[in-house]
């Protein structure tokens, strides 16, 4: 079989350990850096995070572009992405893994009232409030692919009432499921704890918005490791300045890094973390980036390549 030629470009920049990897478990690749490519018709496949507009259309002979994450907005920002070159997002089940544990944490943080001793200790206020029973505690996830139905599954098994929310109905064991527009409103008015696990998407784009909020139950939680792109940030300071909200997480944003002066920096109803909950791992994405690379020399299609049509 032809030697394949895969680029890779990450502003992250680990490229030392990608290609470790790959040595071990495709020796007969051949894995450059982007800066290296000096054949650019030579490149069969390219790995990437944030490509620069143009850079993909670069390749004339580009067969598969390997999401370097879950999501693939990064990707699709790039006005002349070459709608004939098959996406494929990153489906690794030790990042699924490593979402459930995130957003379990924070969803316990949340329900425990965690936030509200920390501010308790801050002014010695000694304080008990009575603990919700999980079953009472309603949490809510947007999105039922991959990470929201195995971080649902995880929720269901602590005791939550879990319910969730898709574009297409879906049957899951023990998760009330709503979909489409129809199912937003009731899906909104029993989320204690709202988890975003969309993809950004032009029908996405800004779903968490003053108008969500209004149909939440009031001192709700909100919980954003989708994107930055989801949240309205304004809105998201006004309903916690009101009560409607009582807490954010929120792992992702506009402009990451975050700017110094944000608001969110200091906002003490708010946790930042730096788009942390489910971080690519060369050491075991590997191992589904080589599967896919297999698949394309094999003529196989790919399970989890991107409509370009629905942006997900
Ligand atoms: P999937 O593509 O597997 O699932 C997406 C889900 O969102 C599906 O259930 C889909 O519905 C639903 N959805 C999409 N559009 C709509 C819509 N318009 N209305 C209602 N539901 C919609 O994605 P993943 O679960 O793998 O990942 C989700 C996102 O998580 C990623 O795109 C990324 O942005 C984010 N992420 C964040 C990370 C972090 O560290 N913070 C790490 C990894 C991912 P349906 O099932 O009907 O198609
Ligand atoms: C992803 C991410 O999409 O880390 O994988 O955000």
């Amino acid at each position: 079989m032809a030697r394949l030629t895969l680029a890779f470009r990450s502003p992250g920049e680990n490229f030392d350990k990608w290609q470790a990897a790959f040595a071990a478990l495709m020796p007969d690749l051949s894995f450059v850096h982007w800066r290296d490519v000096s054949d650019p018709g030579a490149v069969d496949a390219v790995m990437c995070w944030l490509p620069p507009e143009g850079w993909l259309a670069s390749f004339p002979k580009l067969r598969l572009v390997q999401s370097l994450g879950a999501g693939v907005d990064h990707v699709l920002k790039d006005g002349r992405y070459p709608a004939h070159v098959p996406l494929v997002r990153l489906v690794d089940p030790a990042m699924t893994r490593a979402m459930t544990d995130f957003v379990t944490f924070q969803v316990m943080r949340l329900h425990l009232g965690e936030p509200t001793y920390r501010r308790q200790q801050q002014v010695g206020l000694w304080e008990p409030h009575v603990p919700l029973r999980t079953v009472d505690r309603r949490v809510g996830i947007l999105g039922l692919g991959e990470l929201g139905t195995a971080t649902a599954a995880a929720l269901v098994r602590i005791g939550f009432d879990v319910a969730g929310w898709s574009r297409t109905p879906k049957d899951l064991p023990q998760v009330t499921c709503f979909s489409g527009e129809a199912g937003f409103a009731p899906f909104l008015a029993r989320s204690d704890i709202l988890v975003c696990l969309l993809p950004l998407t032009s029908a996405t784009e800004g779903i968490l918005s003053a108008a969500t909020f209004a149909q939440m139950p009031q001192g709700a939680g909100l919980i954003n490791v989708g994107r930055g792109g989801h949240l309205v940030e304004a809105d998201l300071l006004a309903a916690l300045d009101s009560g409607q909200l009582s807490e954010a997480v929120l792992d992702v944003f506009q402009t990451e890094p975050l700017p110094e002066a944000h608001p969110f920096w200091t906002h003490s109803r708010i946790v930042v973390t730096p788009h942390v909950a489910a971080v690519t791992n060369p050491a075991t994405a590997s191992l589904v980036v080589a599967d896919n690379l297999r698949r394309l020399q094999a003529g196989e299609g790919w399970p989890d390549r991107v409509d370009l049509a629905s942006g997900y």
